[in-house]
């Protein structure tokens, strides 16, 4: 092994999640998402756009397997929609919701691939949004109940499973900015909700120690904060933004109390929490799993609580089509920061990628030379970390295909394959030949610059 490879045995994936690429959300029994609904409410989607097609993945899936071969990898993150297993959130379920996981697993278990399943990528059954959703302190309950229900069936072929992914994001853009299912704008609700997914989590973690034989996770969005200038404040202010954005969920996860500046910030909106939730929260874990894109520059504000600061964008820095600064060595500083405050757990990247508006395939390639750099320089500062003594078991490419990109709809491009969702053609693109190339050298391909 070279200075440059990367570990034996270390996950080689690609991710994507339920809602964003299966379409047929209401196919053999499945009840329809918070999703589901809010898509198809008038001007909630920039392009007007539903997951009701998407990539048609739930009846494409086996051509789906087959890419992640021909690419080579060895392992693929997706998510499980709780609806399609529990077409009411809880109670009764739907035998052949399941099946599709099952041959689902089947499939990747035939092809040699490693599965991580995510129980929750933000698809909460609409019956369950009706009695009041995250807000409802029953909601830990009805996710240990879906939890332990899909444990059950599918832990014999599945490794490695997270809890939740991004509960940052279901928490804020969901309950606090309304630009995502539910749409909702409400402070107080936001901590109840933010809160009630950490004992959800808390909830199916016990019940897997109960059920499972494998690995359980919890996967967070981690976005580094950096102050604009030398001064006091701005330098304050980024360190709250940390807590707001980056320890919320991974500091009562993990070390079992909430960051002070977090509470702080949110003031009288902060509720008093029973005693003993923490203890819940608090369960020891095989990994985590860090989703990383970009950074934030911040300047001190007066800005309403509880996100403490102004971000400023860095002009003449390269942008995504996300308006996201492409700035990799925030992924060696988001990987060591996890491994310095947490004790060095497992980590694994569970999602990191660009998009870029690419253009049409011509004679079967798609050109996306942006996406392979970005590609690259993330997985040199992965490599960087792991040199830096990270536990870092795996990376997944976000995504494996283009997709439904939530309230931006089709209009934004994070796949390795190309989606040409008229026909429903998939395109290898550039990036994805490369990917495949790092992946067959093991990581060596990287320090190979022949762009
Ligand atoms: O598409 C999303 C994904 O669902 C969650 N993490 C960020 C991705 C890009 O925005």
């Amino acid at each position: 092994m070279t200075e440059h490879a990367f570990p034996d045995g270390f996950l080689w994936g690609a991710a994507t999640s339920a809602y964003q690429i299966e379409g047929s959300p209401l196919a053999d029994g499945a009840g329809p998402s918070i999703w589901h609904a809010f898509s198809h409410e008038p001007g909630r989607i920039a392009d007007g756009l539903t997951g009701d097609l998407a990539c048609d993945h739930y009846r494409r899936y086996r051509d789906d397997l087959d890419l992640l071969v021909e690419l080579g990898l060895n392992a693929y993150r997706f998510s499980i929609n709780w609806g399609r297993v529990f077409p009411d959130g809880t109670g009764r379920v739907n035998p052949r919701g399941l099946d599709f996981y099952r041959r689902l697993v089947d499939g990747l278990h035939q092809l040699g691939l490693t599965p991580m399943a995510t129980l929750y990528h933000w698809d909460l059954p609409l019956a369950l949004q009706d009695r009041g959703g995250w807000a409802n302190r029953d909601a830990a309950g009805w996710f240990g109940d879906y939890a332990q229900a899909v444990f059950r069936a599918l832990d014999d072929r599945v490794a490695l499973w997270a809890t939740l992914n991004e509960p940052w994001v279901v928490t804020v853009p969901g309950h606090l900015y309304g630009d995502l299912a539910p749409g909702h704008r409400d402070l107080a609700e936001a901590a109840l909700v933010g809160h009630n997914l950490l004992r959800a989590h808390g909830t199916a973690v016990q019940a897997y120690r109960a059920e499972g034989r494998h690995r359980v996770g919890l996967v967070v969005n981690l976005e580094p904060q950096h102050p604009a200038t030398d001064g006091e404040r701005d330098r304050a202010a980024a360190v709250r933004r940390d807590a707001f954005i980056n320890r919320w969920f991974l500091d009562p996860a993990l070390l079992g109390h909430y960051p002070a500046e977090l509470i702080e910030g949110f003031g009288p909106a902060w509720p008093a929490f029973p005693e003993g939730d923490l203890a819940l929260i608090r369960q020891p874990l095989d990994f985590v799993g860090a989703n990383y894109y970009s950074r934030s520059v911040v300047r001190h504000a007066e800005a309403p609580a509880p996100d403490p600061a102004l971000r400023v964008r860095q002009a003449g820095r390269p942008h995504t089509a996300m308006d996201w600064e492409v700035y990799p060595e925030g992924l060696t500083e988001a990987l060591v920061a996890l491994k310095d405050r947490y004790g060095n757990p497992p980590l694994y990247v569970t999602e990191n990628g660009a998009a870029f508006p690419d253009p049409e395939p011509q004679n079967g390639r798609v050109a996306d030379p942006e996406r392979r750099a970005y590609l690259r320089d993330h997985l040199i500062a992965a490599h960087a970390a792991l040199a830096q003594g990270v536990d870092l078991r795996g990376y997944f490419a976000w995504s494996l295909l283009d997709n439904f990109e939530w309230a931006f709809g089709y209009t934004k491009r994070f796949g390795l394959v190309h989606v040409d969702y008229a026909t429903q053609a998939r395109t290898l693109k550039a990036s994805a030949r490369f990917y495949a190339e790092v992946v067959r050298s093991r990581g060596e391909a990287l320090w190979v610059d022949d762009r």
